[in-house]
């Protein structure tokens, strides 16, 4: 058995757990925050048999989509001292979504 751990955007959350719950895959849903821009994503987790864990994945290819962000950026210019900050806008491309697949050495529903 494998884990597969998704993290995607808010937006497409609901999108991709209602896509994987019609396919009947088992899907939980954690509330999670990004590193790097300090803001909520979506971290889906779900169990599954090895031979299906593609099929999962392309579920959530098929759902979640890029999105540029638009993030402010803080140089100081002219030394520390008389430098003042001057703040850059930069695009960044966010998603479709971060997958990670791992090994589950044991599974146990009681
Ligand atoms: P965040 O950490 O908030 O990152 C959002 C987006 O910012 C990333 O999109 C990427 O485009 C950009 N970014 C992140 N770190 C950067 C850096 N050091 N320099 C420049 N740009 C950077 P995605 O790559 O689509 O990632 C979306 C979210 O997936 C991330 O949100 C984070 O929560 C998670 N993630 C991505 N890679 C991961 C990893 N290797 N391990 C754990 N979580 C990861």
């Amino acid at each position: 058995m494998k884990l597969i751990i998704a993290i995607v955007q808010d937006e497409d959350s609901a999108d991709v757990i209602e896509a994987l719950t019609e396919e009947d895959y088992r899907v939980t849903k954690l509330a999670t925050t990004g590193g790097f821009l300090k803001s909520g994503n979506t971290t889906l987790l779900v169990g599954i048999e090895e031979e299906k864990v593609e099929l999962v994945i392309d579920v959530i290819r098929n759902v979640c989509r890029k999105r540029n962000e638009t993030v402010v950026t803080p140089t100081t210019l002219g030394g520390s001292e008389s430098g003042y900050m001057q703040q850059y806008p930069v695009q960044i491309s966010v998603g479709g979504a971060t997958v990670f697949v791992i090994d589950v050495d044991k599974f146990v529903k009681i």
